[in-house]
């Protein structure tokens, strides 16, 4: 039994406990954990409990139970068990805690129900493969996904739609969707595919990723396990060494993974495709040759809509380019595609637009690029033919402050641009220099005001305590928005990601990851993953409680976890928690402000 568990105690910190085979022995260490022994425990539980998306699991054979004595009144408890869903067995472990111990109904331990691994079932449950190929995709179940945020898996669907375009049959399991891991569940005896692709999206997910491809290698076993994204691609070695992984596709997969699935359904060896990573007979990390990126996203073809249960999404996003040429030390996605960037033509663009306009009734789009406006020449070929078109659509951006000017904002308004985001990070310019953004500072706040007087609303991020920074450097943040007052204010924690400059320099940065466990980590700044020499953690709570009282006497509402992103309809808001909501909801609340429906 191969058993892992994070235990979060009452005081917040995460334990993570993992068993130790030691002679067929069982031996569960860690201190602060206690193990409480395999003799059910009166405690009065139900054997169909039901899992985040109310769907009942059988529990079957009762593995223990673990205490996390953190000290505390309010210890966790977690008990193990083996658990079946529609006889299909599931991860080893049902993770369940007594609701009375848990400190707040917010408690993450109250989201784990249903998630486990298990071995014991895994003979039972083998599904022999399909004989015509059949390839699956699937997005693995993260507890905690932003409803009103999600949008369909454009990754995925890319993948897909190149498949299909071979005529491979694919289908495409979103489990952050609450119907969609009993789906899959019930699809996989009728489906048996031959290969199942995972996406590894973020630290955050990594670990609900390498569950789900356990979990699927044990009632999979004889399908082809590949893996892809950003987190599969840093981390190949470690996925394919410890077999959760047969393959990796190595970054952009669109092309790389239909000519995995060709090259086996031909006969020709793994080798002969571009783009890939995996395990020789000897357990030496082999890397084919680098594919090079599509250069011309044109080529790709559109996605297939109606493939997924669109109507289950929070917004509607687009993609009209890949990757950032700038080099800012906290980014992970410009490090991702290594620094290049690739472009969908302008026709191809509002091609995309219109389809999601006009098939979908779409009416806020969310166009997720980087740096949108980074080619002046083709944002202003994108607004002219959308006008030209006489598309009537609203959507917002992302960008940098130095990527627009008043004439854009101008043209980018009358083309139906409702609300920007800039990654503004920080109002000081010396806390810009040391994290390389490359960014005079009143660029941004020109780009705000331009931006205000034409009509456009405006969303900043902030990074509340970037490496360098002192109490000083912040209150500098705090005038600068104050002055400027973007309509929506994230204030995001320093994440480190794995595959960034600035997590390959912690040490030397003076930077301290205080948060051990990527799963919890939320981007909370009220809640961080690090502290630095200059600000511990405490000191960047409360001099963030302190910004957010004062844009509060502004005007600003504060937008706590638990309420909605959309329909707020409030003209300013300040955020802490990640939300990756983007235009929709702002968009909605202007029009019922302008139209005195608030
Ligand atoms: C849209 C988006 C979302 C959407 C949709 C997610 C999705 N499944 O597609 C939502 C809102 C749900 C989301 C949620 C989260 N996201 Co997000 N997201 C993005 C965003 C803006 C775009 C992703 C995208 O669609 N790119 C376009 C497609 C074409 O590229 P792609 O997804 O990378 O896929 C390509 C390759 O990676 C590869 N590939 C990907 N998957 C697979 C799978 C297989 C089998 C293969 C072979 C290949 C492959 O092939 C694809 C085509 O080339 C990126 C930022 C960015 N610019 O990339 C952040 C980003 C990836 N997200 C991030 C984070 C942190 C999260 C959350 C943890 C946030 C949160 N706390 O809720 C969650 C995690 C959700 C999860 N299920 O894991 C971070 C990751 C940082 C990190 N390194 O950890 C990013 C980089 C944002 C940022 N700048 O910080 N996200
Ligand atoms: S400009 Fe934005 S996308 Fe580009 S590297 Fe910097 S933070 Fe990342």
């Amino acid at each position: 039994m191969d058993v892992r568990a994070i235990i979060r105690q009452a005081n917040g910190d995460v334990c993570i406990l993992r068993n130790v085979d030691s002679g067929g022995d069982e031996h569960w260490s860690l201190p602060g954990v206690e193990l409480l022994g395999s003799e059910v425990p009166h405690i009065a539980l139900d054997r169909q409990i039901r899992n985040k998306f109310g769907v009942p699991f059988q529990l079957n054979r009762y593995l223990g139970a673990f205490r996390s004595s953190s000290g505390g009144s309010q210890d966790n408890v977690e008990l193990l068990f083996t658990a079946e869903l529609d006889g299909v067995p599931q991860d080893s472990d049902v993770r369940w805690c007594a609701p009375h111990m848990l400190p707040s109904t917010a408690h993450p331990l109250r989201r784990f129900l249903g998630q486990c691994s298990n071995d014991h079932a895994r003979s039972r449950a083998s599904l022999p493969i399909n004989s015509d190929v059949v390839v699956l995709l699937v997005q693995p179940f993260f507890p905690f996904s932003d409803r009103e945020a999600l949008s369909i898996p454009l990754g995925l669907a890319g993948i897909q739609a190149v498949l299909q375009a071979h005529r491979i049959p694919t289908e495409v399991f979103d489990c952050c969707l609450p119907t969609e891991y009993p789906r899959l569940v019930r699809s996989l005896s009728r489906l048996r595919p031959a290969f199942v692709g995972v996406q590894f999206h973020s630290d955050m997910s990594f670990d609900w990723a390498i569950r789900t491809c356990r979990w699927l290698r044990s009632v999979l076993p004889e399908a082809t396990l590949v893996g892809g994204g950003e987190l599969a691609t840093r981390r190949a070695f470690t996925l394919l060494s410890d077999h959760t992984l047969d393959y990796v596709v190595d970054g952009e997969g669109d092309l790389t993974f239909a000519e995995l699935v060709l090259a086996t359904r031909e006969c020709r060896p793994a080798s002969s495709v571009a783009g890939l990573k995996y395990l020789d007979d000897s357990g030496s990390l082999v890397s084919t040759h680098r594919r090079t990126y599509v250069r011309n996203l044109d080529d790709l073809p559109m996605i297939d809509i109606d493939a997924f249960d669109w109507s289950q999404y929070g917004q509607w996003t687009l993609f009209t380019s890949r990757g950032c040429p700038f080099r800012c030390t906290f980014c992970s996605s410009a490090a991702f595609w290594q620094h290049s960037i690739r472009f969908q033509s302008p026709a191809r663009v509002v091609d995309e637009l219109a389809r999601l306009k006009e098939r979908y009734g779409a009416t806020d789009i969310y166009i997720a690029d980087d740096i949108f406006t980074v080619n002046r020449k083709r944002t202003v070929a994108i607004c002219s033919e959308i006008i030209r078109r006489g598309l009537k659509v609203k959507w917002s951006c992302l960008t940098r402050a130095d990527c627009v000017d008043r004439e854009l904002l101008i043209h980018m308004h009358s083309a139906g641009c409702a609300q920007i985001s800039f990654g503004l990070e920080s109002g000081n310019q010396s806390s810009l220099d040391r994290v390389n953004k490359a960014m005079e500072l009143h660029k941004s706040a020109t780009a705000l005001l331009l931006s205000h007087e034409i009509g456009i609303r405006t969303r900043v991020s902030v990074i509340f305590g970037l490496p360098g920074d002192t109490e000083s450097d912040l209150r500098s943040t705090l005038s600068f928005l104050l002055e400027v007052q973007p309509n929506e204010i994230q204030l995001y924690g320093l994440t480190p990601h794995d595959g960034t400059a600035l997590y390959a320099n912690l040490d030397n940065l003076g930077v301290r990851i205080i948060n051990p466990e990527p799963a919890y980590w939320s981007r909370d700044v009220l809640n961080p993953v690090c502290e630095t020499d200059l600000l511990p953690a405490a000191r960047i709570v409360s001099l963030a409680k302190e910004f957010i009282t004062s844009l509060q006497s502004v005007g600003y509402t504060y937008l706590s976890d638990d309420m909605p992103k959309k329909k707020i309809g409030a003209r300013k808001t300040v955020a802490t928690s990640f939300s990756p909501v983007q235009g929709i909801g702002a968009v909605q609340a202007e029009d019922s402000l302008s139209s005195g429906t608030k």
